[in-house]
C-alpha cells in the first residue's frame, strides 16, 4: 500500500503529474457507487485527496460527497416534467444539458490540478467520475461521448468498467457483458480496467481463468449446455445454437481481452482496491504512452478538418458575393431562346413582330424586343421560335410573356374562348337584352336594383353574345381573343357595380360564373 513516506520520496514526479481521471461505467446495479464510495474512502486514508464527480442525475443520495455534482445544476424530476420524458429520456435530456457546461467544468478541473505552493491545497491525483446506472445512456449518447473526450482531451483518462461478479457467473451473462465492455472499448478508444465487483460474494477467479484460458471457457460452456442452462429439452440442452455462438464469440474476444486489466474487488469490504490503483497507474502509463498520441494526432486532424471547412465556406461566400455583384451589375446572358409548337391547320404569319394568326387574330408586339422566326423543329413540326440576345434578367423574362401570348393567339383560333356570366338579384329580377349595332354586339341591361336607366355595354371586336339555352339568367360571351372576350366580361360586370351601398348586401350584378373554351376538351 502506498504510504505518505513513499509520496514523499517522489514529489517532483508527483506535482509534474496530472492527475488520472476514473470514470465508472457499468451496468445498473454493478455497484458503481459502491465502488466509487470504496475507492474515494481509500484515497481519504491515503492523504491523497481525490476530485469527484457525480453525473448521475436520478441517484437519490451519494455515500460520497462530491466535488461537482450534476443535480445540483439540473433537476431531474423538472427536465422529465418539462420535456414530458420517462426516467430514462430523462437522464439522457439531463446529461445532455449538462454537457453544454463541460467547459466550465474542464476549466475548473485543470486550475485544480494547478499546483499552487502558495494556496496550500493539495491538488488531488485523481478524478473520480460516477455515471448513470442506465449504461446506454451515457455509452451511447452524444453527451458521454463529449464528456469523456473532453476529459481525455486534458487527462489521462481510465475507465472503470464495474461488473456484478455473482450476476457474471454463467458463461451467456459473462459473455454480454464482455461485448459491453469490448464496445465501450472500441468506442471510447480509452484504457480499461474490468472491475470484477462483489467478490465477496462470488470469487472473481473463474472470470480470469475464462478469460486467459480458451479451454476453460468451453469447459463451462459445454457442463453448462449439459445441465439445460440453454433451454430445450433432453441431454445436450438446446439447440446447440446458443453454446456455438459463444463459442465463436469468445474465440473473437481473445484479442480484446490482450488489451486489458482485470482486478478482483468487494467495495463492501475493501478487498482488491489496492491492486485497482496498481492497475490505475498502469493504464495511466499506457494512456501517456499509446492515447495521448493518438488523441493529439485525431484533436489536430479534427482541427485541420475544420478549418479545411472555413476556408472552403469563405471560398464559398466570396464567389456567392461576386455572383451577386455581376447580378446587380445587370449581367447579360448571352443568348435565350423560346419555341412553341404549333398546331397542324393553323397559319402563323410574323412581319415587325405584329403576330397574325389565321388571318384574323392580330397581335402587336413591335414594342417587345425579341426576335421571332418560324423553322421547324427537331420533329418536323413548325413552331415559332422567340430569341434574345444580350438580354437582362428582365428581357429574358420577357420572352416566357410573349411565350404566352402567342400561346393564348393560337388557342383563340383553335379553341375560341367561352365566358359564361349570370345575373345575381335579390328582389329585382335583371332583364337583359342583346342586340346587334353595327359589327359589334350590344348588351342593354334593366331593371337593375329597380332603376329606371338602361345600362348599355358595346362588345369589343370579334365578341358574340348569346343568351344560354336550358339556363335560366345566363349569358355566354365568345370569340377568338381571350383579351377581347374577358374585357367585355370585365365591362358588363363594371357597370352593375352597386354604389352606395354596402355591397356585402347588396350583391345584384352580372359575374362571371366560368372561363372556358368554346370548343370543349
Ligand atoms: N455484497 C456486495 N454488494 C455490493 C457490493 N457493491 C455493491 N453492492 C450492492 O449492490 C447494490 C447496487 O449498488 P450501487 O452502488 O447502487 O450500484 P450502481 O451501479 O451505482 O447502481 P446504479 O447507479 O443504480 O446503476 C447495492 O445494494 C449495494 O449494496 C459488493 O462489493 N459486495
Ligand atoms: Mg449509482
Amino acid at each position: 500500500m502506498p504510504t505518505k513516506p513513499a509520496e514523499a520520496a517522489e514529489p517532483t514526479m508527483a506535482s509534474a503529474q496530472k492527475p488520472v481521471a476514473v470514470v465508472c461505467i457499468g451496468m445498473a446495479g454493478s455497484g458503481k457507487t459502491t465502488f466509487m464510495q470504496r475507492i474515494t474512502h481509500y484515497l481519504h486514508t491515503n492523504h491523497k485527496v481525490p476530485y469527484v464527480i457525480n453525473l448521475d442525475p436520478a441517484v437519490l443520495s451519494v455515500p460520497f460527497r462530491p466535488n461537482i455534482d450534476i443535480r445540483d445544476s439540473i433537476n431531474y424530476k423538472e427536465v422529465m416534467k418539462q420535456y414530458n420524458l420517462g426516467p430514462n429520456g430523462g437522464i439522457l435530456t439531463s446529461l445532455n444539458l449538462f454537457a453544454t457546461k463541460i467547459d466550465q467544468i474542464i476549466a475548473l478541473l485543470e486550475k485544480r490540478a494547478k499546483p499552487e505552493p502558495e494556496t496550500k491545497t493539495t491538488r488531488p491525483q485523481h478524478i473520480l467520475v460516477d455515471t448513470p446506472g442506465q449504461i446506454e445512456v451515457f455509452v451511447w449518447s452524444a453527451s458521454g461521448a463529449i464528456l469523456l473526450e473532453s476529459l481525455a482531451s486534458s487527462f489521462p483518462t481510465v475507465i472503470a468498467y464495474v461488473i456484478d461478479t455473482p450476476r457474471t457467473h454463467s458463461t451467456s451473462t459473462f459473455m454480454s457483458n464482455m461485448l459491453y465492455a469490448c464496445s465501450i472499448l472500441y468506442k471510447t478508444k480509452l484504457p480499461m480496467i474490468l472491475v470484477f465487483n462483489k467478490t465477496d460474494v462470488q470469487d472473481a477467479g473463474f472470470a480470469k481463468e475464462w478469460m486467459t484460458d480458451f479451454e476453460k471457457f468451453q469447459d463451462a460452456l459445454q457442463e453448462e449446455e449439459r445441465k439445460g442452462v440453454f433451454g430445450g429439452e433432453g441431454t445436450g440442452g438446446g439447440s446447440g445454437y446458443m453454446s456455438s455462438l459463444l463459442n465463436s464469440m469468445s474465440l473473437m474476444l481473445d484479442e480484446f481481452y490482450s488489451h486489458l486489466s482485470m482486478v478482483g474487488v468487494s467495495s463492501m469490504t475493501g478487498e482488491g482496491i489496492d491492486e485497482f490503483f496498481a492497475a490505475v497507474e498502469e493504464k495511466r502509463m499506457e494512456f501517456e504512452r499509446d492515447y495521448r498520441p493518438e488523441l493529439e494526432k485525431r484533436k489536430k486532424e479534427r482541427e485541420e478538418a475544420r478549418a479545411n471547412q472555413k476556408e472552403q465556406d469563405l471560398t464559398r461566400l466570396m464567389d456567392d458575393m461576386k455572383m451577386e455583384s455581376a447580378r446587380r451589375k445587370n449581367m447579360r446572358y448571352i443568348f435565350s431562346q423560346e419555341q412553341l409548337v404549333i398546331p397542324e391547320g393553323v397559319k402563323v404569319h410574323i412581319r415587325s413582330r405584329i403576330v397574325t394568326l389565321a388571318g384574323k387574330l392580330t397581335k402587336d408586339l413591335s414594342h417587345i424586343a425579341v426576335t421571332f422566326s418560324l423553322p421547324k423543329d427537331s420533329k418536323g413540326q413548325d413552331v415559332v421560335q422567340i430569341e434574345i440576345h444580350h438580354g437582362s434578367r428582365k428581357n429574358v423574362a420577357t420572352l416566357r410573356t410573349v411565350k404566352s401570348l402567342i400561346d393564348n393567339l393560337i388557342t383563340g383560333v383553335t379553341k375560341g374562348y367561352k365566358y359564361k356570366m349570370r345575373y345575381v338579384y335579390a328582389h329585382f329580377p335583371i332583364n337583359v337584352n342583346i342586340e346587334q349595332a353595327d359589327d359589334r354586339y350590344q348588351v342593354e341591361i334593366r331593371n337593375f336594383l329597380g332603376e329606371k336607366i338602361v345600362r348599355r355595354v358595346r362588345m369589343h371586336e370579334g365578341v358574340q353574345v348569346e343568351a344560354s339555352k336550358g339556363v335560366k339568367d345566363q349569358i355566354e360571351l365568345s370569340g377568338n381573343s381571350l383579351e377581347n372576350v374577358s374585357q367585355s366580361a370585365a365591362d358588363i360586370q363594371q357597370i352593375c357595380r352597386v354604389r352606395n351601398k354596402d355591397i356585402r348586401k347588396f350583391l345584384d350584378g352580372l359575374y362571371v360564373s366560368d372561363r372556358g373554351n368554346i370548343v370543349e376538351g
